[in-house]
């Protein structure tokens, strides 16, 4: 990524956007000559395919085109990337800030709204104490507006209340991979797949998440590697898989320790790696030891042959890569789940080398990122404990301040809060709870029950709907900084535009609200020295800085003294723990069984063409012709017992809500599960979704919770959940 800012005559190339494109640059055509193409990187997933964006003569973005050269799109872009410039345009952008009054929103100046914001927070500061504050940051924002955000929690408002959406995500990969590995993230690079004889994709679907790497693995798999897909539904690498594992939703533990049983038992195990790097195996071999593939059977559904092929396929080859996603980690045994795969690596000594490792599929463009920043309850930038004492003198040295010193409340523990009365004020940025967190009448319970709600958002979203101010995101073709994508490569975003209206880039208006309250901690005069302070506090970052992150196509972290140029494959020689701890898991069974009142299991997930809650992708009139606002995927034979026939009406009840949508019929999912994307605001899931969690981390059980599915009356329109609740309009 030399150069990041171009006078360029190359033509945008997005068929979707042609309408809103400048005319390609000639010499007749001395106007266009001045358009402008700006290389940055994509908004959306944690893939980070690079991407150009093109301006028109008034300053606006107007196309948006696949970068050539990229370390891992390579001249490639998914439709979500072809359509970010529709998520970004000003129609529907919040460009000033609004506060509520009797009659709605109404505009205010930046300076009257931060004073307000600024007094409100005091107060209820001074009554209540910092602990009845928190924030919420955003995983889709940049570092440099992450690390601002958890320094204003610590060293503004005085708590450590700050989270994000990984607390949903991957929580509990960076405690699980953290405890036996000493590191949360992608141990390889993206191009490594290209290298592993074996490809294992468990409770991931790639081609519709990660698109551009999905498009990789399907790749990879027609050159020669063997691919192996454990997931209840039939995805679309399952159609191509040499094994589809397709087990029961939430059993995962049992068939990992029944795989790690069948390799100890012949022996297909490493036992140099074992011996030389690994702590534990004793106790792991004793735990699994009479787990056979036979005896998980009824809890799998699969089997036990498949379970010994896939145990055998993956440990004796030479170079096996897992890769995993929300399928591992949304259950109440989400961090259990992590250990037990970390455990089948490394007794196969599948670990260390290129195309040989264990592989998160971070989600969010920057979640990598904002876990790094340290927008996390319990750590400071770079995993440093905010419980040790050391590292909070640490901090507090450097920031100036006293720092709180027991670790904070999670996000669904501030909404806890809220509901009980001691949090009473949140500043919240890039999220939308009340679509994406489960129990959605329970999400919008709290926010109601807050003192303060301050959301700042590109756009207006069901959470900014309750918000007592609104403030104007920039955009990231509006702001300078950084990302760090799923494989640790943190790289450059540039403006292609100036803020849209009076908005700000997240850390600019953090600043001016920390100086409102009479702190100058968050001082910065532009990005770079964001980054520069961050990088400073932060170990693996710091051998970082914009400039040599713009000569060389981004850097892997740890970039610092021993390895200036990044880190391509983590724990080649040994692990930031010195020897990796093997840990012995027992399978937990999903907390919400069914009955015969709610006798199927719903399992959530994403479609291809859609984003999240939907704020970005939905504003695109090609992704939304795509699928319609709603949509539940039910078996042909659940399907025929319920009189369901294609499109038909239904309700969906669980023991928390109703929705109402329309049925697609596929043996895509299992009979007896039901599966629904939550991206719409209309048909939101997570009213039907379970809140139990995961002991360690917090982390929901969005993947499974019990459900009835009835037809509703041919000819009725299903009706939007703000309909179901009595509200007239949206
Ligand atoms: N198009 C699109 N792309 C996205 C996103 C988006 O909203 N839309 N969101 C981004 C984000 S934030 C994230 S975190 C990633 C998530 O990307 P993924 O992890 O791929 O996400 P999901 O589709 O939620 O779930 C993955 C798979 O888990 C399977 N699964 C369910 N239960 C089980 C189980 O018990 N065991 C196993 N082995 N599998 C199970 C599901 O059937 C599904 O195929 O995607 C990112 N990319
Ligand atoms: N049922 C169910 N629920 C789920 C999941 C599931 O699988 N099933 N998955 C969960 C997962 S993995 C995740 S990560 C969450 C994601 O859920 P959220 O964290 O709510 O994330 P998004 O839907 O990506 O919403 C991001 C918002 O940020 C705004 N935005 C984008 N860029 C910027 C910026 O630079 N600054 C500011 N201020 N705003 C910006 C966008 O307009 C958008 O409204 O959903 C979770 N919810
Ligand atoms: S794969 Fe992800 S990063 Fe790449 S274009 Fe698609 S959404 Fe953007
Ligand atoms: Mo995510």
């Amino acid at each position: 990524m030399k150069s990041h800012q171009q006078q360029s005559s190359q033509a945008p190339t997005s068929p979707l956007s042609n309408s809103l494109q400048s005319t390609p640059a000639n010499q007749d055509n001395p106007l266009s000559i001045q358009s402008r193409t700006v290389q940055t990187i994509c908004p959306f997933c944690g893939v980070g395919c690079g991407m150009l964006l093109s301006c028109n003569e008034q300053g606006q973005v107007s196309g948006v085109s696949p970068l050539a050269h990229h370390p891992i799109s390579q001249g490639k872009l998914c439709e979500k990337g072809w359509s970010s410039i529709y998520a970004i345009s000003p129609d529907n952008r919040i460009t000033q800030p609004l506060k509520r009054s009797r009659d709605g929103f109404v505009a205010v100046s930046w300076d009257e709204a931060l004073s307000e914001i600024s007094e409100a927070l005091t107060e209820i500061i001074e009554e209540f104490g910092p602990n009845a504050t928190g924030v919420i940051s955003s995983a889709r924002a940049t570092n440099e507006d992450n690390y601002a955000a958890q320094k204003f929690a610590r060293a503004v408002l005085g708590t450590n209340n700050i989270d994000h959406c990984a607390r949903i995500c991957h929580s509990p990969t960076v405690a699980g991979l953290k405890q036996v590995l000493g590191s949360g993230a992608m141990t390889n690079s993206a191009k490594d797949l290209f290298e592993a004889q074996v490809i294992v994709v468990i409770g991931a679907d790639p081609t519709s998440n990660h698109s551009v790497l999905g498009g990789q693995i399907m790749r990879a798999k027609l050159e020669g590697a063997k691919l192996i897909v454990i997931d209840p539904r039939v995805t679309r690498l399952a159609k191509l898989a040499d094994l589809h594992l397709q087990l029961n939703p939430g059993s995962n533990i049992a068939l990992i320790n029944a795989m790690m049983q069948v390799i100890i038992s012949n022996q297909w195990h490493d036992k140099d790696f074992i011996a030389n790097r690994c702590e534990g195996f004793e106790a792991l071999k004793k735990q699994v030891e009479n787990i056979t593939p036979e005896s998980v059977e009824s809890i799998t559904g699969i089997d036990s042959e498949q379970i010994r092929q896939a145990a055998q396929a993956y440990s004796q080859a030479d170079r096996s890569m897992i890769f995993y996603g929300m399928g591992i980690t949304q259950f109440v045994s989400g961090t259990s789940n992590v250990i037990a795969l970390a455990d089948l690596a490394l007794i196969c000594g599948q670990m260390g080398k290129s195309g040989s490792g264990i592989n998160p599929l971070r989600g969010q463009n920057n979640v990598q990122g904002a876990c790094d920043m340290g927008c996390l309850p319990n750590v400071y930038p770079g995993y440093q404990r905010v419980d040790d004492p050391a590292m909070q003198q640490r901090f507090s040295e450097r920031w100036g301040c006293e720092v709180a010193s027991s670790p904070g409340l999670t996000s669904l523990g501030m909404t806890k809060a809220a509901l009980a009365g001691s949090s009473r004020a949140q500043i919240l940025f890039g999220e939308d709870p009340v679509v994406t967190d489960p129990d959605q009448n329970h999400v919008r319970e709290a926010y109601k029950s807050l003192d303060l709600l301050v959301v700042a958002e590109l756009t207006m979203t069901e959470t900014a709907k309750l918000a007592d101010y609104i403030l104007p995101a920039a955009s990231f073709a509006e702001k300078s900084g950084t990302f760090t994508n799923c494989e640790r490569r943190v790289q450059r975003i540039n403006p292609a535009m100036s803020p849209l209206g009076e908005s700000k880039a997240d850390w600019q208006w953090l600043q001016a609200l920390a100086e409102k309250m009479g702190s100058h901690a968050l001082s910065w005069t532009n990005s770079e020295e964001v980054f520069d302070e961050m990088a400073a506090l932060t170990p693996s970052y710091q051998g970082m800085t914009y400039t040599k992150l713009a000569e060389h196509d981004g850097l892997q972290w740890p970039c610092n003294e021993s390895a200036p140029e990044g880190t391509a494959v983590l724990h080649q020689k040994t692990f930031p723990i010195g020897r990796a701890r093997l840990t012995p898991v027992h399978y937990v069974p999903i907390a919400e069984s069914t009955d015969e009142q709610y006798p199927l299991i719903l399992t959530t997930n994403r479609l291809h063409f859609h984003y999240g809650c939907g704020s970005m992708t939905r504003k695109s009139p090609l992704l939304e012709r795509e699928i319609p606002p709603g949509i539940l995927f039910i078996h042909p034979q659940d399907a025929d017992r319920l009189g369901i026939a294609l499109y038909s009406p239904v309700g969906v009840r669980s023991r928390r809500g109703y929705i109402e949508t329309r049925a697609m019929i596929s043996t895509d999912v299992p009979p007896g599960v039901v599966s629904m994307p939550y991206h719409f605001k209309e048909a939101p899931s997570n009213q039907l979704t379970n809140t139990a969690q995961d002991p360690i981390t917090k982390m929901p059980e969005l993947k499974a919770c019990a459900v009835a599915v009835e037809v509703l009356p041919a000819g009725h329109q299903p009706s939007a959940i703000w309909q179901l609740q009595g509200e007239e309009t949206e």
